[in-house]
């Protein structure tokens, strides 16, 4: 009989990829006994509690280093907050655990519950603020696209790269008034863009897979805590991704430099934002374009759940149905 062969040294054991999709699931389905009832504050401290409360039972020594905010404002998950028994790898945690607050209270398609979990020390500590972004997917030759070039060039690159002319590419961008000029140079340069009105992580990952999505390029500015989380899941499939803090206030200037970011211009890549072996998983919360929300039966939960290994670059998709309700 072939045996297994598990790698030796590497800090992510290959069941934490299991550990963690139980860790989405349950933020999921708590939050989504919310969905559509209008109470943000609600959903989120539902989400949080659970994901919270599972990642206390990992085998990990965790610190969370993307999470609900900064330590003086006391939220649980906060950045700096230790997590998991201890009987375990140093890792690096960041958690998003009702990524589209909005989505689930209005149930409106989208909301995800998600997490990241690397190599200790090898995540970006980003501060809650926005992030300006550029994402394609894997298989395209480094630089065909960069943040720093007009969106209409990006899109020009981007399909004869692709090998099809601009009016064939589609670029997901966050359906806000401050992108309305990068929404009219997609447009000027032929190519449709499709509006969301929140979830950028879900936005970036669509680029892995354009035959599928219909998506093949990311653009615009959201959140930087959102951003690691997408460059962790694009570590794992391929892509690239150029990313960008936006420090326009002293206020955020002191934020920065108190995550210990020395050049707040800098130009990050999805290296550079998640340097080690990582991990990534993703819940559905409401039905969306990439997952399947939380269906409630008589006896029975359903949850579909994306969760990815950089080590490997295995992608799974995991639909689970839950008998033992009394866990939730
Ligand atoms: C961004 C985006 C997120 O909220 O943070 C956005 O990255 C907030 O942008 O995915 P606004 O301040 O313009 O509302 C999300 O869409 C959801 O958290």
């Amino acid at each position: 009989m072939a045996s297994i062969t598990v790698p030796q040294g590497l800090v992510l054991e290959r069941v934490l990829t299991i550990e963690i999709v139980r860790v989405t699931e349950r933020a999921a389905v708590n939050a989504a006994r919310l969905r559509g009832r209008g109470n943000e504050k609600a959903s989120d401290k539902a989400a949080v509690d659970a994901m919270r409360r599972e990642l206390n039972k990992l085998p990990i020594d965790g610190t969370v280093v993307i999470g609900e905010g900064e330590m003086d404002e006391a939220p649980m998950l906060f950045i700096g907050e230790k997590v998991g028994t201890k009987a375990g790898p140093k890792v690096d945690i960041a958690v998003d655990p009702l990524e589209g607050t909005t989505l689930c209270v209005k149930n409106m398609p989208g909301a995800i519950a998600t997490i990241a979990m690397a190599e200790d020390g090898t995540l970006l500590h980003a501060p809650d603020i926005y992030m300006d972004k550029i994402a394609i997917g894997p298989g395209y030759p480094k630089g065909v696209v960069d943040l720093d070039a007009p969106a209409g060039d990006n899109i020009r690159n981007l399909a004869k790269a692709k090998g099809v002319k601009p009016d064939a590419i589609t670029a997901m961008v966050l359906d806000r008034p401050r992108h309305a000029d990068l929404i009219a140079a997609i447009r000027e340069a032929g190519a449709a863009v499709s509006l969301i009105t929140d979830g950028d992580i879900a936005g970036v990952i669509h680029t892995t897979d354009p035959q599928k999505t219909g998506i093949d390029i990311y653009l615009g500015i959201g959140g930087a805590p959102e951003g690691v989380l997408a460059a962790a899941a694009l570590r794992c499939t391929g892509g690239q991704m150029q990313c960008r803090l936006v420090v326009d206030t002293d206020e955020k200037r002191a934020r920065v430099a108190k995550m210990g970011i020395k050049d707040p211009r800098r130009k990050y890549q999805v290296d550079d934002m998640v340097r080690g072996d990582c991990l990534f998983a993703a819940t559905g919360i409401t039905d969306g374009r990439m997952l399947k929300g939380v269906k409630y039966g008589k006896n029975i939960i359903e949850t579909e759940t994306v969760v990815m290994r950089s080590a490997t670059g295995t992608v799974r998709r995991i639909r689970a149905e839950h008998r033992q309700l009394e866990k939730f």
